[in-house]
């Protein structure tokens, strides 16, 4: 069994007046919210990689943690790192937890090795989730660390690795599966290319969308219920990512024929990486209704970087959720923290504060959200906004051609009159919940 934070109490709501750093002030699972349970709504994950594989490590220097669990090359000290990560999530009460394959198991020498290990883990954890109240929101597989990814998985100019690709992602479907998996995500972190002198993207782009078809199929076969969910981001390891953002996604999802059978996940730094607001992003899935999970972590605005922070802006939050709840929920998706530690922040007690507060501050956004949805004001003033096109002469407009329009407003039957948009009013009406 580990000790490593046997010091640690568990998380609890306290309510709002408590001065205890490491109890939630907003986050009361059993609270109810827009007739829902908040935990329901939220149905928050523990990303394996940031929380127990992450060493510490930047650009400009090493390690700067120290884990009984390291190095992670050895199976006892990744059933240890098992132990610590289930006991972390019994102290957060977290619904769900996510990993990669690499994550959570020593790489072997060969294929057949490194898949032994990972099967021996997911046992594990079957055991540890069978005596407890925690699921998996998703499983994935990490293409993109090993040097043999390095110009990409499905899109790698080597045919082999597409092979060796698709073999990774079915163990890796086969796991989430074998746990109840939620939804299985894509990320393609090497699917994109340094420079167009060396790349056929055309070609790229097909063999992208026949795995992605590979993986669908794959799923009717083994009878996989979840999601299969992609997730976008603009660049960072590639310098330009095919899965830019949801709207390049949702374009390859259709040309590709995978619109009715693969949703988004979305994640606040990778809008940020794309010039976009997180509530942009969502509202371009749900538009399309292929909103299916978040990562909820933020960049540095000003670093320009893929910082994976903890979240801790209510007002942006708030926002997000709205529009989440505009959507009609998430579905068989969940609120991730893709997030890590800041490399100083060596304690145990961090990790607990960073994910106790991460929740605070989702429940605090959530909440916000539903009271801004119940007093109806954005939506009155969104109604508002179109009023005009509820009138039988816009539908005629809508149904006509040019040629009838500019008759009209040649003839001087047709004359805008402009009105405030009134977006520092909506603001100031958004403050009063937030
Ligand atoms: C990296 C991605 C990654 C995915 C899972 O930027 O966010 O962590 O969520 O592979
Ligand atoms: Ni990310
Ligand atoms: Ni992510």
């Amino acid at each position: 069994m580990s000790r490593f934070f046997d010091a640690i109490a568990p998380v609890r709501y306290e309510g709002p007046d408590s001065s205890n750093p490491l109890a939630f002030r907003h986050y009361d699972p059993d609270e109810i919210v827009l007739g829902k349970r908040m935990a329901d709504h939220l149905r928050f994950a523990v990303a394996y990689w940031h929380a127990f594989a992450y060493e510490g490590g930047d650009p400009f220097g090493g390690p700067t943690f120290q884990r009984p669990w390291y190095p992670q090359d050895d199976m006892a000290r990744a059933r240890l790192k098992a132990d610590v990560a289930f006991q972390m999530f019994d102290i957060l009460g977290v619904p769900y937890f996510c990993w990669h394959d690499a994550d959570i198991r020593p790489e072997g020498a060969t294929f057949a090795e490194s898949l032994r290990n990972f099967e021996a883990i997911i046992d594990y954890f079957g055991d540890k989730m069978a005596g407890r109240d925690i699921g998996l929101l998703w499983g994935t597989a990490n293409m993109f660390s090993h040097r043999r990814w390095m110009a990409g998985a499905s899109t790698n100019p080597d045919p082999d690795v597409f092979a060796w690709a698709a073999a990774t992602v079915k163990t890796c479907m086969d796991a989430t599966h074998r746990l109840g998996g939620q939804n299985y995500v894509l990320w393609g972190g090497r699917e994109g290319y340094e420079t167009l002198l060396n790349t056929d993207m055309a070609r790229e782009l097909d063999h992208m969308g026949r795995f992605l078809n590979m993986v669908v199929e794959y799923k009717h076969k083994i009878g996989f219920a979840g999601t299969i969910l992609v997730e976008p981001k603009p660049q960072e390891p590639s310098k330009h990512q095919y899965d830019y953002d949801a709207a390049t996604c949702i374009g390859f999802l259709r040309k590709y024929g995978l619109e009715g059978e693969v949703k988004l996940n979305l994640e606040q730094g990778h809008a940020i990486l794309a010039g976009h607001s997180f509530e942009h992003e969502i509202a371009v899935a749900a538009a399309e209704g292929m909103l299916g999970s978040i990562d909820m972590n933020r960049n540095d605005y000003q670093s320009g970087w893929d910082t994976d922070q903890f979240p801790s802006n209510v007002p942006e939050v708030a926002l997000t959720y709205y529009h989440i709840l505009r959507a009609g929920g998430l579905g068989t998706g969940g609120t991730n923290f893709d997030a890590r530690l800041r490399r100083q922040s060596l304690d145990a007690e961090d990790l607990i504060a960073a994910h106790a507060g991460a929740m605070d501050v989702c429940a605090r956004g959530l909440k916000a959200a539903a009271a801004m949805l119940a007093d109806g004001g954005l939506e009155t003033a969104l109604r508002d906004r179109y009023a005009g096109w509820d009138t039988p002469r816009a539908q005629r407009m809508l149904n006509s051609d040019l040629d009838a329009l500019f008759q009209q407003v040649l003839a001087g039957e047709i004359d805008p009159q402009p009105r405030s948009g009134r977006q520092e009013w909506l603001e100031n009406h958004v403050n009063r919940f937030v």
